[in-house]
């Protein structure tokens, strides 16, 4: 009990700030070749961020900004159509101009992969999303890298519920009282404490005033030995950068206490 066997990654906003730069523009890539006049602004964008999920996005803007929709036979099939446009340029947009991951990931995850940690990505972006920017962000075969990539329709619903988690233990064979989970937002964080997973917070400029009450650990970025994190919420850990050591201490204090 409380003993760390693996480590599971949201995608978006966590790895790579993937949301402004890379969704938005290739959402509006995907209207703009459809010749839809919509254009989704970053301030906009934020807002529409309430909602996972690319179609579950866009139908939210359709209901809630009632933009012009052109006359289709079945708004689902537009939509679906609609969104796999995006995914297309999304993938393109990652191998063009190559995303950064978020101080600290990459060396969290080798240190993760030389300890024997086992690795999973929980995400309720599409998979070919996950692919393209592991690949082209992290590594050619990064993929391999990952037991399980839980990704977008996998699961019937997507965060705030709990479903991809819970899929990814199921899958692991682990239960949560033996992972920790990184995460952005305040529909990860929803998802993971309904799963009971202890989750570290890195937040970003579309998550930095979400409420994160409860969650183990909130923190700017995961840091690096000469660019220390800031502690927004928890008790501060003995480094300031975050470790598999940092991850290991705050499940094992959790499942003491
Ligand atoms: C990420 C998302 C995703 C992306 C778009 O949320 O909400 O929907 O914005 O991806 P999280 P798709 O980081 O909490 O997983 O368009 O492929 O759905
Ligand atoms: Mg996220």
């Amino acid at each position: 009990m409380g003993q760390l066997e693996a480590l599971i990654f949201d995608v978006d906003g966590t790895l790579a700030n993937t949301e402004k730069d890379g969704h938005r523009v290739a959402f509006n890539r995907a209207f703009a070749e459809v010749g839809l006049s919509w254009d989704w602004s970053v301030d906009l964008y934020g807002e529409l961020l309430a909602v996972t999920g690319g179609k579950e996005r866009i139908r939210f803007y359709i209901d809630k900004w009632q933009p012009e929709v052109p006359e289709v036979e079945d708004l689902d099939s537009f939509i679906k159509d609609l969104h796999a446009r995006k995914t297309k340029h999304y993938c393109e947009l990652l191998g063009h101009e190559k995303l950064p991951l978020r101080p600290g990931v990459e060396r969290l995850i080798q240190e993760a992969r030389e300890q024997g940690i086992r690795l999973a990505i929980a995400t309720t972006t599409t998979l070919d999303n996950v692919t393209a920017l592991l690949t082209h962000s992290l590594a050619p075969e990064a993929n391999d890298w990952f037991e399980v990539i839980a990704a977008g329709d996998m699961v019937p619903q997507k965060k705030p519920a709990p479903d991809i988690f819970l899929y990814t233990l199921e899958k692991m064979q682990l239960t949560a009282d033996q992972c920790v989970v990184f995460e952005d937002s305040e529909n990860g964080w929803a998802a993971c404490q309904q799963a009971g997973l202890t989750t570290i917070i890195t937040v970003n400029n579309y998550t930095d005033t979400q409420d994160f009450t409860g969650a183990d650990l909130v923190i700017d970025h995961l840091g690096e030995p000469d660019q220390p994190f800031q502690v927004l919420q928890g008790e501060t850990p003995e480094k300031t950068y975050c470790d598999v050591a940092v991850a290991a201490a705050l499940l094992s204090r959790k499942s003491n206490t």
